[in-house]
């Protein structure tokens, strides 16, 4: 198949799962075009069949703000139509799937509406809950669910939150996030708990882009009460908005010298094959493609009884689901986890087992099959 992909390329789980997608589609032999502004952070060295397309915006002084949305349909329909596009894979609702569907309208002419590529629209998240929720996009996101051939969602409970909120027109199919667990597994090294100047302490990991969701204060304040009990070291991996309130909270507890901001790394793997909890205490979360990663590599995880977290963290056997906010309870449970070798292991070897279940292979072959049953419709 010919297949576009249009994606966010900034550090997030909806560029992630876009990314690894469209190189796993390639490796299976499609032909996959990317659209974003700039190439997605976890798209890495040039590929056979993969094809990149960086959207260029016209900059006009008339404009105070270049037309994004614009270009990229622009964009959209010209590869559709020179490279015969079956399908145009649009990962968050907006702006991505109406750009694809004005880019069909812009093909109207050239294209017989048969030989139109379809629209797929993965929702990922905040899309629904932050953007659908805002009075003036509500109506934007509709549309695009609605002008959609068909639509995917990454859990259970985005799909529910989508259809409570929208009523949308047609059946959402949910197809979860995924893992390769050929290159995420634990392989720790030595070497690199030496270059992070960490001895043989406990290792926390919290992986994200610092926004509010994610409640960092409440992971500070977590590890906080963590460090008052066990030597551990803290390590976060990302930035955001939350970051320097992040680094206040950090220096007022006195623990600087336990907590280490890494920033945007892409290569994660060394990280989460050293660390012994990951923490993820967000207050919503559609499905938490960071939790599922450190699982592969072993990583019990504590995150909340929120989201789509339960749909695939069992409580007690791949970690602890606790109600946002309660960082007493997560506290207890950081602890224990830290402290109790054996359980620790059974935690971290049921980890590895359950993040097979999300096997990036497993899961592609379901995007393809949901490809060839929107090619197949009417
Ligand atoms: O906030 C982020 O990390 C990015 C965010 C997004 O909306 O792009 O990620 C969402 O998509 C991921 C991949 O499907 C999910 O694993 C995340 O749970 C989801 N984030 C939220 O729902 C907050």
């Amino acid at each position: 198949m010919n297949i576009g992909i249009s994606c966010h390329h900034t550090y997030g789980g909806s560029g992630a799962v876009a990314a690894e997608l469209g190189k796993a589609l390639a490796a299976k032999g499609h032909r996959v075009h990317f659209f974003s502004q700039a190439a997605p952070f976890r798209l890495g060295a040039f590929s056979r069949n993969i094809f990149y397309h960086e959207i260029e915006m016209m900059h006009y002084p008339l404009f105070e703000t270049p037309f994004y949305t614009l270009a990229l349909a622009s964009k959209i329909a010209e590869v559709a139509f020179y490279e015969k596009l079956d399908v145009v894979h649009a990962h968050y609702a907006i702006p991505h799937a109406l750009s694809a569907m004005l880019a069909r309208q812009m093909l109207e002419d050239k294209c017989a509406e048969s030989k139109c590529f379809k629209l797929a629209t993965t929702l990922h998240g905040t899309d629904i809950t932050v953007v659908g929720a805002d009075r003036g996009m509500k109506d934007v996101v509709r549309l695009a669910i609605n002008k959609s051939d068909g639509v995917t969602a990454v859990s259970g409970y985005l799909k529910n939150e989508t259809v409570k909120m929208f009523n949308p027109k047609k059946e959402i199919t949910v197809i979860p996030n995924f893992v390769d667990t050929s290159l995420f597994f634990r392989s720790p090294k030595k070497e690199i708990r030496e270059q992070l100047g960490i001895g043989d302490e406990k290792i926390v990991i919290h992986i994200s882009n610092f926004r509010p969701v994610k409640c960092i204060g409440d992971i500070i304040r977590i590890f906080y009460a963590v460090s008052q009990k066990s030597q551990a070291t803290l390590l976060l991996v990302g930035d955001g908005p939350e970051r320097s309130e992040a680094e206040t909270l950090v220096r007022q507890f006195g623990i600087v010298d336990r907590v280490k901001f890494l920033g945007k790394l892409v290569d994660i793997v060394p990280l989460l094959s050293i660390a012994d909890v990951m923490l993820m205490p967000s207050n919503a979360e559609s499905f938490g493609l960071a939790a599922l990663e450190a699982m592969a590599c072993g990583v019990p995880v504590i995150a909340t009884l929120a989201g789509g977290f339960p749909e695939f963290i069992e409580q007690g056997r791949h970690g602890y689901l606790l109600p946002p906010g309660d960082i007493e309870g997560m506290t207890e449970k950081a602890l224990l986890l830290l402290s109790h070798e054996k359980h620790w292991q059974d935690c971290s070897e049921e980890c590895v087992k359950q993040a097979k279940q999300y096997e990036t292979t497993l899961l592609v072959e379901q995007y393809e099959a949901y490809y060839t049953k929107l090619l197949t419709e009417q």
